[in-house]
């Protein structure tokens, strides 16, 4: 049998880093990445036979757990005639219409490959109806590998953003303003000194990629009030949120509704699918009825579609959500109690079925209070976990997922588990 750790150096000679997507080598908690050979419900298993009990599930896509049957089979039966044609399936149309009906601010929807793809073509979308070019990001919130929105906090008052990796001209990314989340006096601030020239504001409605940071309240209702007193887009960035927090999103949990929204991970069901969608004012704009052009060989393609399908058809019927949020409720309350008996300081901050155990005695509610955690005892923590068979994201800055398949047995034995971990710091 072959084992992680040779698995992974041959990786590494195929592979910058081994890996797909930076997260996945562990970096971050100085681990060895575990390559991963099955998933079933809540359960992943490494090519070494090891099992754990999942809480990353694919950083979110996994609602309804690893390999659901009827997602399962749905692909089946779509793959049996055909991968891909580059012409309309009735798939897509299908799962077109299923997301429109479902997202409160959706008229239309386009269809594309990645969350990345989703924000790239809603900014490129904001900055064709409005002829501006600056957009808006809040600092700690992540939308994907393009420029614009790749991009860090500037010094100085302006906050214009200065390339968050080496790659990206500074003249693409100082047509970004980088704000801190929960912010909204500095959003007043920047729109009353250059509302005018601002195209959109990207955000996600609940952070997750700074660790889950819920919005302040009135934070979204502002910020839906200011861009559009300024003609400016308000981009719900709902690749985490979106199928997630509800049927409707995030923009139907908080009742606020965005000009674009992007979707990503849920509505594929595990497969390679992102989205854009908004009111018919602007989607009549994207090419070939419009003049802004978003093209994509497998956009759309009838095997990703019925994936999606599957779990929206699965998602609507049973309606979840509720039980989700109780469950999650009680296994974050239940970590926390855990950690207090070991007399350990952490912030949970959950949101629907996402959370996460923050390292540090503060309130978090922005992207300098998560930076204030404790990384090395987070590493710790995520390695103990490991160890005893639960696998949470290999990052603090990151959402831990729960799904449909974690049953209160399987979060039972997962708590055992924890707290094995927890003994063991
Ligand atoms: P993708 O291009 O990775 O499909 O989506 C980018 C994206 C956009 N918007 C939000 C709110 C996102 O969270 C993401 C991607 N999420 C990260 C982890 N939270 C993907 C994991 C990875 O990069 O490997």
């Amino acid at each position: 049998m072959v084992s992680n750790r040779e698995l992974f150096e041959e990786a590494k000679r195929y592979l910058p880093g081994g890996v797909n997507s930076p997260v996945r080598a562990f970096k971050a908690v100085e681990g060895e990445p575990i390559i991963v050979r099955k998933g079933e419900g809540a359960y992943i298993e490494d090519v070494e036979g090891n099992r754990y009990i999942d809480f990353l599930m694919s950083w979110g896509p996994l609602i309804l757990g690893h390999a659901h049957p009827e997602v399962v089979s749905a692909v089946r039966e779509a793959v049996e005639n055909g991968l891909s044609f580059g012409l309309t399936n009735p798939y897509e149309v299908e799962l077109g219409k299923e997301v429109v009906a479902a997202v409160p601010s959706a008229d239309r929807v386009r269809f594309v490959n990645s969350g990345t793809e989703a924000v790239m073509s809603a900014i490129r979308l904001a900055r064709g109806v409005t002829g501006r070019k600056y957009i808006v990001k809040f600092d700690g919130c992540y939308h994907g590998h393009y420029d614009s929105v790749l991009v860090s906090a500037g010094s100085g008052v302006a906050t214009l953003a200065i390339p968050g990796t080496p790659g990206i001209p500074e003249e693409i990314a100082k047509l970004t303003y980088v704000l801190p989340y929960n912010d909204i006096e500095a959003v007043e601030k920047l729109f009353e000194e250059r509302g005018e020239e601002i195209a959109c504001v990207i955000v996600e409605p609940v952070a997750g990629n700074m660790g889950v940071v819920p919005p302040k309240a009135e934070f979204l209702e502002k910020l839906r009030e200011i861009t559009r007193k300024y003609g400016a887009l308000l981009i719900f960035d709902e690749v985490i949120t979106g199928f997630r927090l509800s049927y409707g999103g995030a923009q139907k949990y908080f009742g606020i509704e965005p000009d674009l929204t992007t979707l990503g991970k849920v509505i594929g069901g595990g497969m390679p699918v992102g989205a854009y969608a908004g009111n018919e004012s602007y989607m009549s704009q994207i090419a070939p009825e419009g003049n802004i052009y978003q093209a994509g060989t497998l956009s759309g393609n009838p095997v990703a579609m019925a994936a999606g399908l599957a779990t929206l058809r699965v998602l609507k019927e049973t309606n979840p959500y509720g039980e989700l949020e109780k469950k999650t409720d009680r296994f974050a309350g239940e970590i926390s109690k855990l950690l207090t008996q070991k007399g350990i300081e952490h912030t949970v901050n959950r949101v629907g079925s996402m959370l996460t155990v923050f390292f540090t005695d503060g309130k978090v509610e922005s992207y300098e209070d998560a930076k204030r955690s404790d990384l090395k005892l987070f590493a710790r923590f995520f390695k103990a976990l490991l160890k005893n068979g639960v696998l949470i994201p290999p990052s603090q800055f990151e959402a831990w997922f729960l799904s449909t398949a974690h049953s209160e047995e399987i979060l039972n034995e997962a708590l055992e588990r924890i707290e094995r971990g927890i003994k063991e710091l």
